[in-house]
């Protein structure tokens, strides 16, 4: 009978999840728009041809994305390269999702999203762009703006050929407690819209399953080192302390000599 018991678990012929890998980034990661201070981690791409939702795109420069995450005791960090040629950022509030934008669906419990559950979470940022700064809004929770009272930090660059998005995500805001090897089950999405009047969407795993309005999403798994090194950066860390040792040297010597000096 193990036979039938075995056809009987057997998974459907349809794909799994993807799964990404965060590296833990010790000391954390300044939200400031500027990406030096990320680990060099592989990044998942959302292109028209795979994660289409609807809408026509001319190709990769018109809407690529290219997501990367990365965690610390606080907060699930993220950032995301969206490929744009007509960058339209002028809404506030629930309205970001008319204009240009990037969004998470969260599923902390790991049960499915579902939708306008508020123990789900689905998280916008809209870029800044000339004098209109960056807005973000959540929805789930009855709709709040989660950058007045600090539930996540985002700061944001655009220009013609599109936008920079870094941020970072309460843990505490989810109800989730990080830790080595835990799986957050998350998919990334981005919208498009132009002047032209084109709109699109792109967005990662998203498979409506077993109820109305229940998604699985893909999984984030927070690995507890970083993946890869920085060895170009490792190797300017022994320069660097070198350096410090020189300087230290240098002020001692001075300080020797003016207490020599001193003494004369
Ligand atoms: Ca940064
Ligand atoms: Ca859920
Ligand atoms: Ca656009």
């Amino acid at each position: 009978m193990v036979g039938t018991a075995l056809a009987e678990e057997l998974p459907l012929p349809r794909p799994a999840p993807p799964e990404y890998r965060a590296p833990y980034v010790p000391g954390g990661i300044q939200v400031d728009g500027l990406l030096g201070d990320w680990p060099s981690s592989a990044a998942l791409t959302l292109s028209p041809a795979s994660h289409k939702e609807f809408g026509d795109f001319d190709g990769p420069g018109d809407l690529e994305a290219k997501v990367r995450f990365a965690w610390d005791k606080e907060y699930l960090y993220f950032v995301v390269k969206v490929a744009d040629d007509d960058v339209v950022a002028k809404r506030t509030g629930k309205n970001i999702g008319r204009d240009d934008f990037f969004e998470i669906y969260l599923d902390p419990e790991g049960d499915g999203l579902f939708w306008n559950d508020p123990r789900d979470y689905r998280i916008g940022f809209r870029p800044g762009k000339g004098d209109r700064a960056l807005a973000a809004w959540s929805w789930f929770q009855g709709g709040e703006d989660p950058l007045e009272n600090g539930k996540v930090l985002a700061k944001s660059y655009a220009d013609e050929k599109g936008y920079i998005i870094e941020g970072a995500i309460r843990w505490d805001f989810l109800g989730v407690t990080p830790g080595p090897d835990k799986e957050i089950r998350l998919s990334p999405a981005v919208h498009d819209i132009d002047r032209r009047g084109a709109d699109g969407k792109l967005v990662g795993f998203f498979r409506n399953e077993e109820k109305f309005q229940r998604f699985i999403l893909g999984k984030v798994i927070l690995v507890p080192i970083p993946i890869i090194p920085p060895h170009g950066r490792d190797g300017a860390i022994p320069t660097t302390v070198h350096e410090k040792k020189i300087k230290v040297g240098i002020v001692q010597d001075k300080e020797i000599r003016n207490a020599e000096t001193q003494e004369r």
